[in-house]
């Protein structure tokens, strides 16, 4: 008999007779239900979270049920708590998270945004992401200087251009189960593509999980470099497009764990050592408040020793806070790597 316990999603959690009773009929002005939210987590049982919000009005309707997953996600983030943000780079406490370049592969730090008043990846219709795609592909052909660059749809793709893209780490796939679950598959690959810089240092995603990954990356630890290349591309962005936000839950996204600042900014980093024992080195980034994923994304292995860092919170942490705290603690780490055995 299988005695293992079920892994138990914060959707399953927080999902209580109170929920179901109080948010039953409820629906979006998207049409987005509380079955629709939680199905991803319902499908798939492994899910560590288990629910998405299919617009900004999601995480009002069915703040009962998003509220708890929320506070304790983040790190106890409170329903009255406000979010502040802040892409000051003279904040910053380093140029460079690795300065003798011999541990840090590659840098990158990504944002999500989604357009005030649309659909979400879970709800959005056909119409309206071709809509936020024309949009989005206006916005990006006002970006100069080294940021300018050029749309790709996915739809009609070369076969081979798309996998070198995402061999390359530039482009996504499309979406795992979970997402698929969430219905953020729909239509797929229609309305979906990528922009890139000539150089490829700067990139946007369009209507993957969120409708916009902003992303900024290059090779080597230039933190500094990376950051206000990331917060130029918002500043003209958000010149052209109204994203959504609030004062309590910061950037909006389709994932409760990507509220806030919506920033994951990640290092791929030389571990070997301490990657002898992956679950002393999670317990170590823990600690640290760091995530620890595989190099070729979410869900995927270490190759080689090198591991993908990122810091872990994104809500109730400014910007420039969060990307202090990633070389705050990779410089531990690499300090850790070099005296490991
Ligand atoms: P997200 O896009 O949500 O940040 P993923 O972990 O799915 O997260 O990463 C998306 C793509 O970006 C993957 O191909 C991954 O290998 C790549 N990537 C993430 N961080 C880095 C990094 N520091 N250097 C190079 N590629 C990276
Ligand atoms: N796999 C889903 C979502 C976790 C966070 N990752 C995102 N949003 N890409 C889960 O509930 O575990």
């Amino acid at each position: 008999m299988n005695t293992e316990k079920k892994h138990q999603s914060l959707m399953k959690k927080h999902h209580t007779e109170s929920v179901k009773k109080n948010l039953a009929g409820v629906s979006t002005p998207h049409g987005f239900t509380l079955d629709d939210a939680i199905r991803s987590g319902v499908e798939n049982e492994d899910s560590g979270v288990g629910i998405y919000a299919g617009d900004e009005e999601s995480y009002v309707l069915f703040s009962e049920i998003f509220d708890p997953v929320i506070e304790e996600y983040h790190g106890g983030y409170k329903p009255t708590d406000m979010h502040t943000a802040d892409l000051d780079s003279e904040k910053l406490i380093a140029d460079s998270i690795d300065p003798d370049g011999t541990f840090v592969v590659s840098t990158r730090i990504r944002v999500g945004r989604n357009l005030k008043g649309t659909g979400f990846s879970p709800a959005i219709k056909q119409d309206e992401r071709r809509e936020v795609e024309q949009n989005v592909v206006n916005a990006l052909s006002t970006l100069s200087g080294e940021l300018s660059g050029e749309y790709y749809p996915i739809l009609g793709m070369n076969e081979e251009i798309r996998e070198r893209l995402v061999t390359d780490h530039f482009l996504f796939k499309q979406g795992d189960r979970f997402l698929a679950s969430a219905g953020a598959n729909r239509d797929w690959p229609e309305g979906r593509g990528i922009f890139h810089s000539g150089d490829k240092r700067f990139l946007v995603w369009v209507n993957e999980e969120d409708q916009l990954r902003i992303i900024s990356m290059q090779e080597g630890g230039g933190i500094r470099e990376v950051f206000e290349r990331l917060s130029g591309g918002i500043r003209t962005l958000q010149e052209k497009l109204a994203f959504a936000y609030t004062d309590h839950l910061g950037y909006l996204s389709s994932c409760p764990t990507n509220l806030g600042t919506a920033m994951r900014a990640s290092v791929h980093v030389k571990l070997p050592k301490l990657g002898k024992n992956e679950e002393h080195l999670k317990r170590i980034c823990k600690e640290l408040k760091l995530s620890v994923r595989g190099i070729n994304g979410e869900h995927s292995d270490s190759e080689g020793g090198v591991y993908d860092i990122s810091n872990k919170q994104r809500l109730g942490i400014s910007e420039v806070n969060a990307v202090n705290l990633l070389i705050r603690g990779v410089g531990t780490l690499i300090m850790l790597e070099k005296c490991a055995d």
